[in-house]
């Protein structure tokens, strides 16, 4: 009976010394990104939601198949001010694949229009229609797919409003762009 408990211990102790060898190189391997990994590596497609009549999403691929613009701008942070060069399409040109709902009726009915920009980290900022429209605003709003000439593959689109004085609507890592009505929220 002995013998046999003492055996059994030292299989255990065998089995718990080959686990403590094996489990760092078990670890280890999980952290190299291999084809099973689920760390993602580059953002997820922009969804493009809201009073708009075919909802879609666009890939950084598919963003930077639409025609490209570049910007210089500078802004203030809270730790400084800032000097970029982004490039990427019109808000403008993403938001009309999805074909945005414009009442005809009304008068300037786009102006009733707003674009909410929320990035992976829930921060979000709004434009209004008009600031987008190159009808009514001299400046050009991107989804950008790159700042200084690097890709933002990883990160995801940035939005970018020329003209801003501080840094606030850049927001980065963009992951959603509601288009909204004025007269969804404030019936007249
Ligand atoms: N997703 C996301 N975007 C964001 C922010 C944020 O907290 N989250 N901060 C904003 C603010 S307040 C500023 S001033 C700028 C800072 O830009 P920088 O990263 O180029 O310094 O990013 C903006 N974009
Ligand atoms: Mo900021």
């Amino acid at each position: 009976m002995a013998s046999t408990r003492s055996r059994n211990l030292a299989a255990l102790t065998l089995a718990t010394a080959l686990l403590a060898t094996l489990a760092p190189a078990t670890a280890s391997a999980a952290v190299i990104a291999g084809p099973y990994s689920t760390q993602r590596t580059d953002a997820p497609p922009v969804k493009v939601r809201g009073e708009v009549d075919q909802p879609r999403s666009f890939s950084m691929d598919r963003l930077r198949a639409l025609p490209q613009h570049t910007v210089r701008v500078r802004y203030q942070t809270s730790h400084g001010a800032e000097k970029h060069t982004f490039t990427g399409p019109l808000l403008a040109d993403v938001l009309a694949l999805a074909k945005p709902r414009i009442d005809t009726e009304a008068k300037n009915a786009q102006l009733r229009l707003f674009v909410t920009a929320t990035g992976s980290d829930g921060y979000r900022a709004t434009v209004a229609w008009a600031e987008l429209d190159a009808g009514f605003s001299g400046k050009k709003v991107l989804l950008a797919v790159a700042q200084d000439g690097k890709k933002l593959d990883k990160e995801g689109p940035r939005l970018v409003v020329p003209g801003d004085v501080k840094g606030g609507r850049y927001v980065s890592g963009v992951v959603r762009l509601y288009v909204g009505n004025a007269d969804a929220v404030d019936p007249a």
